[in-house]
Order: C-alpha cells, then structure tokens, then sequence
C-alpha cells in the first residue's frame, strides 16, 4: 500500500488525497439519458427490451408475485433463515427507536408549534444484483420504510439468467411482507419508479445503491422529476485509526472486507507510527492471498493509501478532510477521540467492532454517505422515509399576543394582505 508521512504533507497534499476518483462520465450521461427516455416513452415493453440486452433474459412477466417468491425462497437454509431474522431483528430494533413524537412548543400564551411525522406514500427500492447480491442491502431498506408506515414500496431488482431473483432476496421480500419484486435493474429500474410505466407506479422517493448508471440515473431523475433520492451515492469506503493499541490483522482484515466490494472502493490506514503501518501492510497481503474475490480487492488496494502521523489527533484531523463513509476506531483509548469526529457516516469503536457487524447485523443502516457527503449527509434511517409536517394553532390570547408584531412585520415588508389578515381577526 503507498505510504505517506503526515508532516510532510501540505494542505494541498492532503486535498488530493482526500479527492474520490470524480469521474466525469459524460459518456454514461449519455447512455443513461438515452436509456431514460426509452422507459418514458415506452414503459414495460422498453423495461423488457433492456432485461434482454443487459440482463441477457427473455422476460415472460416483469413482476414475480409471492407464491414465485416463496418458491424460489425454499432453498435458503434453516441455519441461514436464523442469521437473517437475528439481523431482521437488530436492525428492526434499533430503526424502530428512532420513531419519536417530538413535544408541542408554546412559543408564547395562545401560541402553540408542533411537528408530526407522515410516512413518504410511496417509495421505490433498488436492490442490486450484480457482483455481488446483497439481500443485507434489502433489510436495511426495507425495514425502514415499513416502520415509517409507507403505504407503497415498490421493490426492483435485476432478473438473473433464469427470469428469477436470488433466493437470500426472495426470502428477505417474505420476512418484511413485500409480496412482488419487479424484474428491473439498472438505470431502466430507476427511470421505471420515476415515471411509472404500465406495471409500475411512479414513486416519490427512490432508495439504493448501485453501480454507475444506477448512480447517474438517479441523479437525473432527481432534477426532472418530482421523484426524491435518498442520497448521491459512490463506491464504498472505509478509514481505519489505528495506534499501538489496534490489532494489525484485525485492521487488515477490515481494509480487505472494504476492498472486496469493488476495485473503486478504497480503504485508508491512519495511524501513529510507522511500525504499525508495517505490520499491518504485511497482514493484508497475507490476507489477500487466500480471498476469492482477491482480484477485486488487489486493485482496490492499489488505489489505497496508508498515512502516518504521531498523534490520535492528527489520525482524526485526516479523517475529518476526508469524511469516511466508515470510520473505525482501531485502540482502546476510542472514547477519549470520539468527541474529535466531526465527519463520517458510521463509526466502529474499539479493537472488536469490525465494520462487517454494521453492514450486516448490529442495528445500524449500511447505506451511507459515501464521496465526503459525510460532511453534509445522513445514513438512511427512519427519517429518510418520512416528512416532518409543522403545525401551528393560535388562541384568542395568542392572536392578541402575536398579532401587533406580524402587523408590523407584514407592513415593512409592504405586504399589506400579510397584514389585513392578522387585523381582520384582533377586531375579532
Ligand atoms: N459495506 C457496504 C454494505 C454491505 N457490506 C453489504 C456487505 N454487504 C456499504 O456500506
Ligand atoms: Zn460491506
């Protein structure tokens, strides 16, 4: 992995190194405005056309209903049904607190604000299907979205060979009582619950991750269409500090369970000293050796980096300009640095919190804000799947109490309805 002294980078330095790959990818723009318009203009028969020229499979249907996905569910396991209801279960738990009525606020007598949730009506899932099937990535939308009380969520995923989905997808559709998956995938599934075809209603929000297109897809649809995304999405990351304390194959194993998502993932060593770093370097590449996806990761390590400093401080003040999707606190003095931590999307604390319990089964949501949204976004929770309407009511002490100040308010502005509003009512 390359290596660089923290003392000898210039701020410049470390905003180069901080910068994700921005691909400028005007050529997938194209593609994808291309593949847009075609689901605008010609529905399910343009979803069809594209299942047989990416998805190489000639679509009967478009949808499978629950009697297909109880069938193509039956070979899950009894051992691996349990792992995915203990993950069903933290992840409902830990969603399911984050539900709260917020308290009225008298502002002044007879004047009274409040806010109350509303689930988003109708919502679209995207669940991948390429390199990797990531039935984890359906719970921790899924879950979501019906603890909100979302009356519509539309589910697309892309059909594999046999016109089927994977069988860890279909029994996750049964557990959160999702009775049809779309067929769709792609850039094609995301323009599908934007507009809406024939089979598929047009959703307000869309959710997920996703290769390029589906990437780039949603960032259009989301300036043409009343549709919402859930956040810009990148290739996954993870930054690891790590001081004397850390365990260097723990941590190494935490940069390769990062690199095996993609080769455009990057994992980040941070850490205090050099010899760490070494030890560390020396792990992975044992690690990799025996990894099925080696290959994958390889090239992700490349485009990795470790940085070397002398103080935790210094670790978090890296970690801060980059703005990690995951950041792990490789030491046990974790709790003396959290307080430092002003950008990452979610946090591991100490020698045995690896990233992988997050992705999959702790509680916490794994679609995060990768690219340094970190510095401005939110990992999807509960929240992401409802509104937050206010409210106001006023009595007849609250108009007396509030009316003079909006009277004088509405009249510097020159907004003399403003006024006569709140005038027609004092008299009252
Ligand atoms: N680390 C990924 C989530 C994931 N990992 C799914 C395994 N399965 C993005 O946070
Ligand atoms: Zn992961």
């Amino acid at each position: 992995m390359k290596q660089y002294n923290y003392s000898d980078l210039n701020k410049s330095d470390i905003q180069k190194l901080v910068q994700r790959n921005v691909d400028p990818a005007n050529e997938i723009r194209t593609i994808v405005e291309d593949v847009i318009k075609h689901v605008q203009q010609n529905g399910d028969a343009a979803l069809l056309d594209y299942a047989l020229k990416f998805d190489k499979v000639e679509l009967e249907k478009l949808y499978l209903d629950k009697d297909e996905l109880s069938d193509i569910a039956a070979s899950v396991t009894d051992e691996q049904k349990a792992a995915l209801q203990i993950a069903y279960n933290n992840i409902y738990r830990f969603h399911q607190s984050q539900l709260k009525t917020e308290d009225k606020v008298e502002t002044m007598p007879g004047v009274t604000c409040w806010r109350e949730l509303r689930p988003i009506e109708k919502v679209g899932l995207y669940i991948p299907g390429g390199s990797a099937v990531l039935p984890s990535t359906f719970l921790m939308l899924g879950i979501p979205a019906k603890i909100a009380g979302c009356h519509k969520i539309v589910v697309c995923s892309p059909p594999q060979k046999n016109g089927k989905v994977n069988a860890f997808i279909a029994y996750v559709a049964l557990l959160l009582g999702i009775d049809r998956i779309y067929l769709a995938g792609g850039a094609q599934a995301i323009a599908a619950m934007a507009y809406g075809t024939q089979s598929i209603t047009k959703v307000d929000k869309i959710f997920g991750p996703g290769n390029q297109f589906v990437t780039k897809s949603k960032t259009i649809i989301q300036s043409t269409t009343t549709t919402a995304i859930d956040m810009p999405a990148g290739p996954s990351e993870v930054l690891v500090i790590a001081d004397e304390t850390a365990n260097p194959a723990f941590v190494a194993a935490d940069l390769l369970a990062q690199a095996e998502h993609g080769m455009d993932s990057q994992s980040i060593l941070v850490c205090t000293s050099a010899a760490i770093a070494n030890e560390v370097a020396a792990e992975l590449d044992q690690q990799m050796l025996v990894l099925p996806r080696a290959e994958i990761a390889k090239t992700a390590i490349e485009n990795s980096y470790i940085v070397v400093t002398d103080t935790l401080d210094n670790c978090m003040k890296f970690s801060n300009e980059y703005a990690p999707e995951h950041l792990i606190l490789a030491t046990t003095n974790w709790q003396s640095i959290i307080a430092g931590i002003i950008n990452a999307g979610s946090v591991f604390l100490g020698n045995l919190t690896p990233e992988s319990v997050g992705d999959y089964a702790s509680g916490t949501n794994h679609t995060l804000p990768t690219s340094s949204y970190s510095r401005a976004y939110s990992g999807v929770s509960v929240d992401s799947f409802v509104k937050k309407i206010t409210f106001q009511h006023i009595t007849p002490e609250g108009i007396k109490n509030i009316g003079p100040s909006v009277e004088i308010l509405a009249e510097l502005e020159g907004l003399h309805a403003h006024k006569n509003a709140v005038t027609l009512r004092m008299k009252e």
